[in-house]
């Protein structure tokens, strides 16, 4: 499909926000924004979304967001919100409502009927602007949560054209789903989308089902990457397509002299010491207290680790004006000063804690130089570090510890050791299996994580979608072989006590097919 791409999201991929008095722009970070943007480099486009900030007298948001574009080679368009919309739209409805509860975290909701009203009118909102930058014969991509009524806005104002949705969070199950006071409205504006994506079998199935409990008059066909279903208005395509990242881009930003100098010398900071490391946006759905507590578990459990390795946390700010995030803030910084006080000894630090954003060197940095990578989510759409972590182990050793609710697990289950981030002791067996795993069974491991990465990257993911969304049916993959935890593998598929030993033979490709 060589259609311009109209991408939407919430955010654009750059920031407006005022530092020392002055306004001025910087990129804008997460799992969506590393994702789209070489895809955007790559095929070039329009790309709509929101600069941050609320409503700020006498500023030229446009031309500032036209002039960040530039370097960029696409193009972005602004909407502005007003601090009302902000609050209720942003802060509220997606991230009071849809964000917790699509994460199965319902007891966070905040069903403000309030929300939903601003939710609508920004949707609206979105659509006017959509409208006024669309031209005939784009294909209008609405990405994620915050944007789910856009097609049914589009549609009242005339627009036929084809949408694209793509949904970057998990969809929980019926029984989690059904408790959104407005659940058939959002399913019903959902299908006015032509082409709904999600990231895995899981998340397609939760949707369908909540498609039947709540329409029963509609029904799901077909099997496969695609699945279709028929409205009174038009089909509906809905289909799986795991989102990834550039790989090569960050091989070689990996292999790089910079990034190798980097490594060099982070490793001397920790001599001799196994280095695990995790990186997150700070949020309670990452899992970071757990993991905390069960390397305190862990340094109990097994005092062989002590002195022997350290965790280096980097911790992303994140909504840090919503009052919970500071709270999680505190927690985190209570923990780590709790493991820090019991275990440190002259020379040694078990955690060292990092809260900023840090740039693309220091990043892929720390990929290369830790031995092992904890992701372990409570429940992750995705998860795109996890991925980044193997495209940067370019020596192709290193251990990832992986949450089994990460939607990375549904295809990386192989080459990862697979953790429940409740379960802190299992969690703490699996940093000592880490620990012990020799080079040999580190390298079969990785060696198919990579080659999974790097076949199955962000380009094959946005050629699936297109493809899925020009009906090439005959050219889509058939979707990937998940990890299922309904269908729960064997126990001593899981991380355990005795490392996990994995025949030469088994070949451990982290594939979707
Ligand atoms: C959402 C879904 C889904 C992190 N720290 C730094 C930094 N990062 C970058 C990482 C990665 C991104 O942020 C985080 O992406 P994730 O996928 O892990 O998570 P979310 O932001 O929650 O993303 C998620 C994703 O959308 C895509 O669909 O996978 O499930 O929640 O790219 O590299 N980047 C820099 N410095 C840092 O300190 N430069």
């Amino acid at each position: 499909m060589s259609a311009r791409l109209l991408v939407v999201s919430n955010r654009l991929p750059v920031v407006i926000e005022q530092s020392d008095g002055r306004w001025c722009s910087r990129p804008g970070s997460g799992g969506l924004v590393t994702a789209l943007t070489p895809v955007l480099r790559q095929r070039g486009g329009l790309w709509i979304g929101w600069p941050g900030g609320g409503e700020e007298g006498g500023l030229d948001l446009a031309g500032m967001v036209t002039a960040a574009g530039e370097p960029a080679g696409f193009d972005f368009a602004p909407v502005k919100l007003t601090t009302d919309e902000r609050d209720k739209f942003y802060y509220g409805f997606s991230n009071e409502i849809v964000w917790p509860l699509f994460h199965g975290l319902h007891t966070r909701c905040n069903f403000d009927p309030a929300y939903w009203k601003t939710y609508q009118a920004v949707n609206c909102k979105f659509a006017r602007i959509i409208k006024e930058n669309v031209d005939r014969g784009d294909f209008i991509w609405v990405h994620d949560y915050h944007l789910m009524h856009v097609a049914k806005e589009l549609r009242e104002v005339g627009l036929q054209q084809k949408i694209g949705f793509f949904l970057h969070i998990p969809f929980p199950p019926p029984e989690i789903f059904l408790k959104m006071p407005w659940r058939f409205d959002v399913l019903q504006a959902l299908l006015e989308f032509d082409v709904l994506g999600f990231q895995t079998q899981n998340y397609r199935r939760n949707f369908t089902q909540c498609i039947s409990s709540v329409m029963p008059g509609i029904s799901v066909r077909g099997r496969g990457r695609v699945l279709t279903t028929k409205t009174p208005q038009r089909k509906v395509r809905i289909g799986v397509f795991p989102i990834s990242i550039d790989f090569d881009e960050f091989a070689d930003k990996a292999a790089s002299a910079e990034t190798t100098e980097q490594t060099l010398h982070l490793r001397q900071t920790y001599p001799g010491r196994t280095l695990m490391l995790g990186v997150d946006r700070l949020d309670y759905t990452k899992g970071i207290p757990e993991r905390l507590k069960a390397l305190g578990h862990a340094f109990e459990r097994y005092p062989e680790l002590r002195e022997h390795m350290t965790l280096v946390q980097v911790v992303v700010p994140s909504r840090t004006a919503i009052d919970e995030y500071q709270d999680l803030k505190a927690e985190i910084e209570m923990l780590v000063s709790e493991v820090n006080g019991q275990f440190t000894v002259p020379g040694w630090i078990p955690i060292h804690y990092i809260f900023r954003n840090l740039d693309r060197t220091d990043l892929t940095a720390f990929y290369r130089a830790a031995d092992i990578m904890s992701v372990t989510p409570l429940r992750d759409g995705m998860n795109l570090v996890a991925k980044e972590y193997c495209a940067c182990r370019i020596e192709n050793d290193g251990v990832l510890i992986l949450s089994e609710f990460a939607g990375t697990a549904a295809t990386m289950h192989r080459g990862a050791l697979l953790v429940n981030p409740h379960d802190v002791e299992g969690m703490a067996d699996a940093i000592y299996n880490a620990f012990l795993m020799g080079k040999k069974e580190q390298r079969t491991r990785m060696r198919g994580l990579r080659q999974g990465v790097r076949k199955y990257d962000v380009f094959w993911w946005l050629d699936m979608f297109l493809k899925a969304s020009s009906e090439q049916d005959a050219e889509l993959a058939a979707p990937p072989e998940e990890y299922d935890l309904m269908a729960m593998l064997p126990p001593e598929s899981l991380a355990q006590a005795e490392p996990v030993r994995v025949p030469e033979s088994l070949s451990c490709d982290g594939a979707l097919e």
